[in-house]
């Protein structure tokens, strides 16, 4: 029965097809993998595509996957890249059964992708970076070819002596474990070596002991925290601590060989500091809440940290910086990062007296990886994506004229204070509470100006005042609470801060695009 014989070999062949794309798929990963080990973990394909995805990821997309994915937008965005290639994978597998070469040489276009990412990746380091994405592809076609030959019927195209007309079923199968035991080895190897150059930098944090403020912090007043069960504490441990960044693999930075360099315009002694440099100068101790500008009304990404650095507008000072209020040429301060982010913030801002800082310890320990070692920036009252670059390896004083950082070149505002804001922590959305006291509760932010007044809402009731908690600082969120007596029913809660400046936060609901959301926080609650 050849009809039905040769039906069979079409889906034998076309599974055999998509087979041989994946593992072609996979081995060029696995060795790009290994190459990327080898030379630059942050030159690898998935990483350098990743990336220049996000860079070129409209505003209100990449808004929408922080809301959605919150911190696992990275590892969806990854996910999603690796979907794709699959996809294309087995498509150019089905493909090469019949054209071989093409099938082949369609693999090298990916590499062709690979490599211009790489190459326009802010913190290329040049012609190198495409020996990953490279060496990846050549693997990749090659073991498209030698598969597909293997795949496809050597002689006539059906017979029942068995080999079926030259399937040579063994050889494919042989050709195939073999080379998915040799990708999982070198892609195994590749993650090893990767690891072992973040080693170093890992070292180097262990062994880094924090001197101790010149000027500390005085302790956390006890009245700053209320004792209600559900509302946030008042200092967020580094683990619970919100991440917002563009960088898909962490930058794990040598403090040994980090250095900082300080230029620009209107820096008449330009100057480079290492670590111990910046460690040997008095420290400031603070507690600083950051925000981040694309925390939605009642959003997550707000933290507040007891951080230790070094004054920054003494060390600008002692390259020459004066601010534009006392005839300073430049008037932006734009912070670099060693994966090439960069941050713009007024220099009049950051030389104000308040407490800006190059911050080096949080919560009592050397900065985590994730929150910016060995060094990064704090400006309270500006918004994370303004002032707070981790990981800062440059700064450059320059004007706003002259040049627009990375989130201002995609929509976001040159300038960004932080908006009086307030959540309800207590009760959460659709809670159901018993009849009786129910107490709402939660934390208002207007750093740098402080809160000096939070007023709760039910339903269409009139403005209550809300108990408010100690402050700690002008600089640090402010807890409040308010006990209610629940009636039975649906109820909708609001709350409102009043900053130190006597404005009221405004009802005016606005998108956190382009300087930052406002509005009413509400919940709605059901009395039963
Ligand atoms: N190098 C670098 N620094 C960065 C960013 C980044 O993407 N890269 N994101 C900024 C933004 S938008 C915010 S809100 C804060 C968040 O700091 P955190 O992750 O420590 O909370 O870091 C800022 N610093
Ligand atoms: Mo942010």
């Amino acid at each position: 029965m050849p009809g039905v014989s040769s039906f069979r070999d079409t889906i034998v062949r076309t599974a055999r097809g998509a087979l041989a794309g994946l593992l072609a798929g996979f081995a060029a990963l696995a060795v790009a993998e290994l190459v990327a080990g080898l030379s630059r973990p942050a030159a690898g394909p998935v990483t350098v595509v990743g990336g220049a995805v996000i860079d070129r990821t409209p505003a209100a997309v990449k808004d929408f996957a922080i809301r959605t994915f919150g911190e696992d937008d990275k590892t969806v965005l990854q996910l999603g890249i690796l979907l794709v290639l699959a996809l294309f994978a087995v498509v150019l597998g089905v493909v090469a059964l019949r054209y071989r070469r093409t099938g082949a040489a369609g693999v090298l276009v990916f590499g062709i992708v690979g490599a211009a990412a790489a190459l326009s990746r802010p913190d290329s380091e040049g012609a190198g970076d495409v020996l990953p994405s490279l060496a990846g592809t050549l693997a990749g076609a090659a073991v498209l070819f030698v598969l597909a030959g293997k795949a496809t019927p050597a002689g006539s195209p059906s017979g029942d002596d068995g080999t079926r007309g030259g399937w040579s079923r063994r050889g494919f199968l042989t050709a195939a474990t073999v080379t998915a035991v040799a990708a999982t080895g070198a892609g195994g190897l590749g993650r090893a070596l990767s690891g072992r150059r973040g080693r170093g930098a890992l070292a180097s944090r262990d062994r880094l002991v924090l001197p101790a403020p010149a000027s500390p912090a005085p302790p956390v007043p006890s009245g700053a925290q209320p004792k209600v069960a559900g509302i946030s504490a008042f200092t967020t441990s580094n683990r619970d601590f919100y991440r917002v960044d563009t960088a898909l693999v962490v930058p794990r930075v040598d403090a040994g060989t980090w250095r900082l360099r300080v230029h620009g315009k209107g820096v008449p002694r330009p100057r480079s500091y290492t670590l111990d440099q910046l460690l040997a100068r008095p420290l400031i101790e603070r507690d600083i809440t950051l925000t981040c500008v694309s925390n939605e009304v009642g959003g997550p990404y707000v933290g507040n940290a007891r951080w230790l650095g070094v004054p920054l507008a003494g060390l600008l000072s002692e390259c020459g910086v004066e601010p534009p209020s006392k005839g300073g040429r430049a008037d932006q301060l734009v912070a670099r990062s060693v994966d090439g982010m960069t941050l713009g913030s007024p220099v009049e801002d950051v030389m104000d007296g308040r407490d800006a800082m190059l911050a080096v310890g949080m919560n009592g320990e050397p900065l985590p990886f994730d929150h910016g070692f060995p060094v990064r920036m704090i400006v309270p009252g500006l918004y994370g994506y303004v002032s707070a670059c981790k990981w800062i390896t440059g700064i450059e004083l320059t004007t706003f004229d002259a040049y627009d950082p990375y989130w201002v070149k995609r929509a976001w505002a040159r300038r960004a204070p932080v908006k009086t804001q307030s959540r309800i922590d207590t009760p959460k959305p659709f809670a159901r509470p018993a009849v009786g006291t129910v107490v709402i509760a939660g934390v208002a932010w207007a750093q740098h100006r402080g809160i000096t007044r939070v007023e709760v809402r039910v339903d269409d009731g009139p403005w209550q005042d809300a108990d408010l908690a100690v402050q700690d600082t002008v600089d640090t969120w402010r807890h409040w609470s308010h006990r209610w007596q629940a009636t039975p029913g649906g109820h909708t809660l609001a709350v409102r801060a009043t900053d130190g400046t006597g404005a009221v936060q405004t009802e005016q609901r606005a998108r956190t695009i382009p300087d930052g959301a406002s509005g009413w926080h509400s919940v709605f609650v059901t009395v039963t």
